[in-house]
C-alpha cells in the first residue's frame, strides 16, 4: 500500500477479498454540478454500483491524504464546498499530499486523470464517470488538451463515460486516444456518444455487446503489458437525452463567453459545464445525472466479471 493513500473500510475488504470495486471521481462533484444535486447525485450513484454488486469507492484528497472511498459526510462536504476545493489532476497531486505534513493540510477533488492515479495505487482497474476531458477546440492555437488523455495513455484503469462533451474537439479527442494507443470501446454502439446525445456522427471500430467480453479484453491488454487504460463509451438512453440543437446552441453560446471572458487553464472546463447547465435551465444537469447513473451500473457489471478472471 502507498504510504499516502487510506483505503475506506468497506474498499479495503473489497480488495483484499478480490471483491469488485468501482472507482468514482469527485470533481464532477465539487466542479461538475451544482448542490445540492451534486452531493445526491454521488450518493445515488454509490448506491447503483452497491445495487449492481460493487463496492464504490470515491476518491478524493483529504487533509493532504489520498483516499479511495468517502463517507457520506465527507462527499457532503466536498458538495457543499464546490468550487473552493482544488481541482485536482496529476499535476496537483504533489502539493496537495506534501500539505499533510505542513501547517495547513490541503483537500482537492480528484479530476478523470488524478482518480485513475489514485485508483491504480489503490488496485482498482475500473472507474464510472460522466465524461472525460479531452482535446478542447481551437487547441491548435490555444494547446488546451486535457490531462485525462495523457493518463488513459499511461495509467491501467478503464474509465467509463457516456464519452465527452462538444465543449471539445470530438474528433481531435479520437486521434489523440488512437494515437496513444488507448482502446475506445462502444457500448452497444459503433459510434462516439457525444455525452448529452448519444450521437456524435463519429465511428468507432471497436464495439461491445457484454460486460465479460470488456472485461476480458482489459485483462488481455493489461496481461499483454501493454499498460495504459481504455475509454468505454456508454451513449446515454435515448429517453435522457438532450435535443441536439438546443445543447449545441448552448456549448455554441458558452465557448463565447468563455472567449471574451479570457478564461484559461484548468478553469475552461468547469466554467464550460455551468455555463451550459445555466443556458439550458438545468435541463442538461438532468442528462447528466442520469448518464452518470447508468455508467455506475455498466461499470459495476464491468467490475463483477473483471473480478471473475482473477
Ligand atoms: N467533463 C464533464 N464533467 C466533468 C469533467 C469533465 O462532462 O465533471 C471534469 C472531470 O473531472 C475531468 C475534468 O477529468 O473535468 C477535465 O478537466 P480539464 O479539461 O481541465 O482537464
Ligand atoms: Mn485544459
Amino acid at each position: 500500500m502507498n504510504k499516502y493513500l487510506d483505503l475506506g473500510g468497506e474498499v479495503a475488504e473489497a480488495l483484499a477479498k478480490g471483491l469488485p470495486v468501482v472507482a468514482l471521481e469527485s470533481t464532477i462533484i465539487s466542479h461538475g454540478m451544482p448542490y445540492p444535486q451534486n452531493v445526491e447525485t454521488a450518493l445515488m450513484v454509490e448506491a447503483a454500483v452497491r445495487e449492481a454488486g460493487a463496492v464504490p469507492a470515491t476518491i478524493a484528497i483529504l487533509g493532504g491524504r489520498l483516499k479511495a472511498g468517502l463517507d457520506r459526510s465527507q462527499i457532503t462536504a466536498l458538495g457543499l464546498r464546490g468550487r473552493e476545493v482544488v481541482k485536482a489532476s496529476r499535476r496537483d497531486l504533489p502539493r496537495l499530499v506534501a500539505s499533510a505534513g505542513g501547517p495547513a493540510p490541503m483537500d482537492g477533488a480528484t479530476t478523470v486523470a488524478a482518480t485513475m492515479i489514485v485508483a491504480a495505487l489503490a488496485g482498482i482497474r475500473i472507474f464510472a464517470t460522466g465524461g472525460i476531458g479531452g482535446v478542447h477546440r481551437g487547441a491548435e492555437s490555444s494547446f488546451d488538451i486535457s490531462a485525462d488523455l495523457e493518463e488513459l495513455a499511461i495509467t491501467e484503469v478503464a474509465v467509463i463515460c457516456a464519452g465527452a462533451k462538444s465543449i471539445l474537439d470530438l474528433p481531435k479527442t479520437l486521434e489523440y486516444l488512437e494515437t496513444k494507443g488507448v482502446p475506445v470501446i462502444g457500448w452497444r454502439t459503433d459510434e462516439f456518444p457525444a455525452f448529452y446525445t448519444p450521437h456524435s456522427g463519429l465511428r468507432l471500430e471497436e464495439h461491445a455487446d457484454d460486460a465479460a467480453d470488456i472485461a476480458r479484453r482489459l485483462k488481455a491488454k493489461w496481461g499483454l503489458g501493454l499498460g495504459g487504460g481504455a475509454v468505454i463509451a456508454n451513449p446515454i438512453a435515448e429517453a435522457d437525452a438532450m435535443d441536439k440543437l438546443v445543447i449545441d446552441a448552448a456549448i455554441e453560446d458558452a465557448l463565447k463567453d468563455a472567449a471574451s471572458k479570457g478564461v484559461k487553464g484548468k478553469d475552461v472546463t468547469p466554467f464550460l459545464l455551468a455555463k451550459v447547465k445555466e443556458l439550458t435551465g438545468g435541463e442538461s444537469l438532468e442528462s447528466n445525472i442520469a448518464l452518470v447513473l447508468g455508467n455506475a451500473r455498466l461499470a459495476a457489471a464491468i467490475a463483477v466479471e473483471y473480478a471473475k478472471l482473477k
